[in-house]
């Protein structure tokens, strides 16, 4: 079950990568089809006029710098909903980008665990040897799963679904600028992470425009960033609301 859930993944992905046939399309109609299909799907996710065409709005959207999980439309988690059975969830930064201080990379991991732990009873703890369950990496190109990075743009980063091994864990594409603000000539890694995060623990994209969720990056000023509504009902209906020790008991 495993497995055919990971080629799905592998299937929907590619095809969110089009490729315009250059040949006679004649010639390939079942392709052709099966193409029309997926930019429907798509044209409907994002809310587009849905022509099963690609027409100008179409391509600009595929054109975004955007996540590498594949958009599952209306669904706020993986198939099965994988969460953490667990409240304390562990984490690694394995490397680092240099394109940031270290200290700025570590905040902008942190104060992204923060956004999910301030609406969840889950709890971060961060290690420094062995294995956590979210492994956090900077890589490009192909770095030893089946997705490899594109190079500048595009996809930014991606993350997999909580579970063993490589579940759970984040991986970044170094072939980006990351930044510790949001600026014109780069990625904000908070606003990345934020998301890659909300996959790490369960969530899927959402087709809200505006949540943390949907799958597109949103340049947006990130000081006194608060999760959107529609991210904090994904986190919750999977992990429930803050500890009710906080809560007054009025029974
Ligand atoms: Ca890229
Ligand atoms: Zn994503
Ligand atoms: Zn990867």
């Amino acid at each position: 079950m495993r497995g055919s859930f990971w080629r799905s993944l592998i299937t929907c992905y590619e095809a969110l990568h089009i490729v315009v046939p250059q040949k006679e399309p004649a010639l390939f109609t079942k392709d052709f089809n099966r193409m029309a299909d997926k930019i429907r799907e798509m044209q409907s996710f994002f809310g587009l006029e849905v022509t099963g065409e690609l027409n100008r709005k179409t391509v600009d959207i595929m054109k975004q710098p955007r996540c590498g999980i594949p958009d599952v439309r209306s669904y706020s988690t993986f198939p099965h909903s994988p969460r953490w059975k667990k409240e304390d969830v562990t984490y690694r930064i394995l490397n680092y980008t240099p394109d940031m201080l270290q200290e700025d990379v570590e905040e902008a991991i942190a104060k992204a665990f923060q956004l999910w732990s301030s609406v969840t009873p889950l709890r971060f703890i961060r290690l420094y040897s062995g294995q956590a369950d979210i492994m956090i990496s900077f890589a490009s190109g192909f770095h030893g799963d089946f997705y490899s990075f594109d190079g500048p743009g595009g996809t930014l980063a991606h993350a997999y679904p909580p579970g063993s091994g490589i579940g759970g864990d984040a991986h970044f594409d170094e072939d980006e600028n990351w930044t510790k603000f949001t600026t014109y000539s780069g990625y904000n890694l908070f606003l990345v992470a934020a998301h890659e995060l909300g996959h790490s623990l369960g969530l899927g994209h959402s087709n809200v425009f505006g949540a943390l969720m949907y799958p597109i990056y949103m340049a947006r000023d990130t000081r006194n960033y608060r999760l959107p509504q529609d991210d904090i009902d994904g986190i919750q209906a999977l992990y429930g609301k803050q500890d009710t020790q906080f809560l007054v008991d009025d029974g």
